[in-house]
C-alpha cells in the first residue's frame, strides 16, 4: 500500500533553511514515503497526510483535505497560530535534545558574559586600558528564568551547574531542583524583585506579547553586584517592547541586554540596537534548527502515529503554545 506524502512547505529564507537540505535529509528517513517540496505541481493535494512546515504562507496548508498533521520544524508555532485558517489536525513542534542543548549554551554564554563583565572588559582592550574590575562569584547573583519549558528548565540546570541562584517563572506551577520556582501573574513580581540576569525563553502568545516593557524592567533586583540587571531575549522578538528597552537602557533601568529576536527580523539596518554599547545582538541565531535531528523526530513521529501510538508535543491551540 503505497503511504500518504510529506508535504514540505519552508520559507525560511537562511541558510539552515535551504528547502532542498530539507528535502534531501526527509527523502532519507521517509524512504518508503512521498516526499514533496512545495509548490510540486506533480502533486495531487489530496495525497498529503503530513506536512513539515517553516512559516507557511497563510492559508497554504488548507489545500490538502487529507491532512492528519502538521510538524512545525521549529520549537515557537507563533507563526502558524496567527494563520486563522490553519487545518484543524494536530500540530505538532519541535522538542529535542539537540535544539535544546544548543539554547542552553546560548543562555550559559550571554549570563557569563554580562557576569563577567565582557562588555567593560572588551571596551578596556579596545582602548588599551588596563582596569581589572572585580569579579564576583556566580552565586552572587540570581538569573531568572521566564518559561520553565523544554528550554527554560534546561538552561536552568545548566546555570545552577555553573553556581547561579536561578529562580523561574512560568503560567502553571512547576517544580525543578534548586530553583525557586514561582507562576502565574501573582508570583511575577517576587520573582522580579530577586532577579539580577532575567532571561525570556517564553513562547509568544496573546498573553505573553509585549511582557518584557518597563514596568517589568523596573521591578527587578536593584543593588545587583553587576551595577543594574540585564536582560536577555531568546524568546520573540513580540515579547519585546523595543521602545522600552532603548530607553530603560538610557535611564539605567538596565544595566546592559543580549537579544536575539526583534519585533522585525531581519532587523532593519537603522535600528539603533545594532551600534548601542550596552547591547549584544544575534540574528535569531541562539538554537538553530537542525535538519538532521528534525527530520528523524518527525519520521518517529510519524511511525509511531501510524503505529497507532500517541503524538509527543502536541500544541495546546487554546493557550497558544
Ligand atoms: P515550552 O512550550 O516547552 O515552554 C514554554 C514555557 O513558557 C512554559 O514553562 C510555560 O508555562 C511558559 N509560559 C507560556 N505562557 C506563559 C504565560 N502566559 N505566563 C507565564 N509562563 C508562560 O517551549 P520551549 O521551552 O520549547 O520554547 C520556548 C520558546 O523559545 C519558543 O516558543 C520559541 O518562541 C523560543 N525559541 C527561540 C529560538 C531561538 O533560536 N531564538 C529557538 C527555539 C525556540 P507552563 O510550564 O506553565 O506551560
Ligand atoms: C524556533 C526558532 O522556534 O528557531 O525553533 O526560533
Amino acid at each position: 500500500m503505497t503511504k500518504g506524502a510529506l508535504a514540505l512547505l519552508i520559507h525560511g529564507g537562511t541558510e539552515n533553511w535551504s528547502p532542498a537540505r530539507w528535502k534531501a535529509r526527509f527523502d532519507a528517513v521517509c524512504a518508503d514515503r512521498r516526499v514533496a517540496l512545495m509548490p510540486d505541481a506533480s502533486l495531487d493535494p489530496a495525497e498529503v497526510r503530513y506536512a513539515a512546515v517553516w512559516k507557511p504562507v497563510p492559508g497554504e496548508l488548507g489545500g490538502f483535505p487529507n491532512l492528519r498533521v502538521i510538524f512545525n520544524l521549529g520549537a515557537g508555532v507563533d507563526a502558524l497560530m496567527a494563520d486563522k485558517s490553519l487545518p484543524d489536525v494536530p500540530l505538532v513542534r519541535v522538542a529535542v535534545p539537540d535544539l535544546t542543548s544548543r539554547m542552553t549554551e546560548y543562555v550559559v554564554l550571554h549570563v557569563l558574559m554580562h557576569h563577567r563583565q565582557e562588555l567593560y572588559l572588551r571596551q578596556s582592550q579596545a582602548a588599551k586600558v588596563w582596569a581589572p574590575k572585580h569579579q564576583w562569584p556566580a552565586a552572587a547573583l540570581t538569573v531568572g528564568i521566564m518559561g520553565l519549558g523544554t528550554l527554560g528548565a534546561d538552561a536552568a540546570g545548566a546555570l545552577r551547574r555553573i553556581g547561579f541562584r536561578v529562580a523561574g517563572w512560568s503560567r502553571s506551577p512547576r517544580t525543578i531542583d534548586g530553583v525557586a520556582c514561582f507562576h502565574g501573574a501573582e508570583g511575577m513580581d517576587a520573582f522580579l524583585r530577586q532577579t539580577d540576569i532575567l532571561v525570556c525563553l517564553l513562547p509568544a502568545t496573546p498573553d505573553t506579547r509585549g511582557i518584557l516593557d518597563r514596568d517589568v524592567f523596573s521591578k527587578l533586583h536593584r543593588g545587583s553586584p553587576l551595577g543594574a540587571p540585564v536582560l536577555i531575549n531568546a524568546g520573540r522578538g513580540a515579547l519585546q517592547n523595543e521602545a522600552d528597552i532603548l530607553a530603560c537602557l538610557g535611564d539605567g533601568t538596565l544595566g546592559a541586554v543580549s537579544l536575539d529576536v526583534f519585533v522585525q527580523e531581519p532587523l532593519p539596518p537603522d535600528s539603533p540596537f545594532w551600534t548601542h554599547p550596552k547591547v549584544v545582538l544575534t540574528p535569531h541565531n541562539a538554537a538553530d534548527t537542525d535538519p538532521d535531528e528534525i527530520s528523524k523526530y518527525v519520521a518517529a513521529q510519524i511511525a509511531r502515529f501510524e503505529a497507532g501510538g500517541e503524538l509527543e508535543n502536541v500544541v495546546d491551540r487554546g493557550r497558544g503554545y
